[in-house]
């Protein structure tokens, strides 16, 4: 019967039609699912942490709203994103537990401090772009309930995305200080957005598996490459200049060829030594904490209901 199951599973997958919940999975294929579903979940909820910061010194009202409206986003994406996991089988309330005892990643790049004002609206060009670029294959992903949570979410990323590069043109148009300001910013972001597509395809274990399984629509050079060649015209037109001495059009490849990415400096930030990973843990180990009270009032509440 396993048999018959499997065939049915690779017959579905050949087909690009979706699996769902109550279908067969391989065992491999769920745990999968569950890795990157629920680490994307964390990385919505840690990246809520750096540009939280700005919120209380947003430079204006307007400024303020869209911001909060940004991060309350991201909350919705977390919460959505924990509820696919859930469709596969596992506890959210677990998955919490894992991210804060450090057995489950979040994206490397929520590790960087967020210094000035401009890197909100870096965070939003760059690291939102990144997010969108590796996100819109993810609609074509094989699992349904994750590739249908892509779709809404791809469209608010790209609000932000837009939100992000609106913020820095004004900026662009302000003070030398500003502007000063915005490039500092640039050259901080730039490298870890890169890093955000993971391990070059030669050390990325996981690649071949979910390529097979269509999980994955491409490989993480190839998501880095798309992501560099749609940068690079969007740099020239906001006047910054990206911090890669090699960086220049190659017209053999059809592609910008770019400088050496520094892997150590990955490895050590998804190991834990990262400018802010212990900042970042601590913070979302307290929040868990301090709403402990929220949810015993919940299930409380709930339980009283049963029983009326
Ligand atoms: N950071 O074999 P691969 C956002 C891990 S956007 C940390 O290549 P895979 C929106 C990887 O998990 C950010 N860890 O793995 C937002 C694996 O470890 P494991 C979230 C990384 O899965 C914007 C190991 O390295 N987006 O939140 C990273 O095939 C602004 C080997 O790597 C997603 O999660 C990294 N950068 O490919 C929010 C997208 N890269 O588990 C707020 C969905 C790799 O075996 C503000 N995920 N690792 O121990 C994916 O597309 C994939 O999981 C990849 C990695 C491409 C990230």
């Amino acid at each position: 019967a396993e048999e018959g199951l499997e065939r049915h599973f690779e017959h579905t997958i050949e087909r690009d039609q979706r699996i769902e919940p109550r279908d067969w999975m391989p065992d491999a294929y769920r745990a999968t699912m569950i890795r990157q579903i629920a680490q994307h979940a964390h990385s919505e909820i840690i990246g809520m942490q750096p540009e939280g910061d700005w919120i209380t010194r947003a430079p204006s009202l307007r400024r303020k709203a869209i911001l909060l409206a940004k991060v309350q986003d991201e909350a919705g994406h977390g919460l959505y994103l924990y509820s696919a996991t859930e469709t596969l089988g596992v506890d959210r309330a677990d998955l919490t537990t894992r991210l804060i005892e450090r057995r489950q990643k979040y994206s490397s790049i929520f590790n960087y401090p967020t210094l000035t004002y401009a890197d909100v609206g870096v965070i939003g060009w760059l690291v939102d772009g990144a997010a969108i670029c590796n996100q819109v294959p993810l609609c074509r992903s094989s699992y349904g309930p994750y590739a249908r949570a892509m779709i809404r979410i791809c469209k608010e990323e790209s609000f932000h995305q837009r939100q992000g590069y609106e913020l820095l043109m004004t900026m662009m148009r302000g003070t030398g200080a500003q502007k000063e300001m915005v490039q500092d910013a640039v050259n901080r972001w730039w490298w870890p957005s890169l890093m955000m597509f993971g391990p070059p395809d030669a050390d990325s274990p996981n690649t071949a598996r979910s390529m097979a399984w269509k999980i994955k629509r491409h490989t993480n050079d190839e998501l880095r490459q798309r992501f560099v060649d749609m940068t690079v015209p969007q740099a020239e037109a906001l006047g910054v200049t990206l911090p890669d001495p090699d960086l220049r059009w190659n017209p053999e490849r059809g592609h910008h060829d770019f400088g050496p990415i520094d892997w150590d400096e990955f490895k050590r930030v998804l190991s834990g030594d990262g400018p802010c990973n212990a900042e970042r843990v601590a913070r979302r180990r307290r929040a868990h904490e301090e709403g402990a009270w929220v949810r015993e009032a919940a299930a409380a509440h709930a339980a009283k209901r049963r029983t009326r």
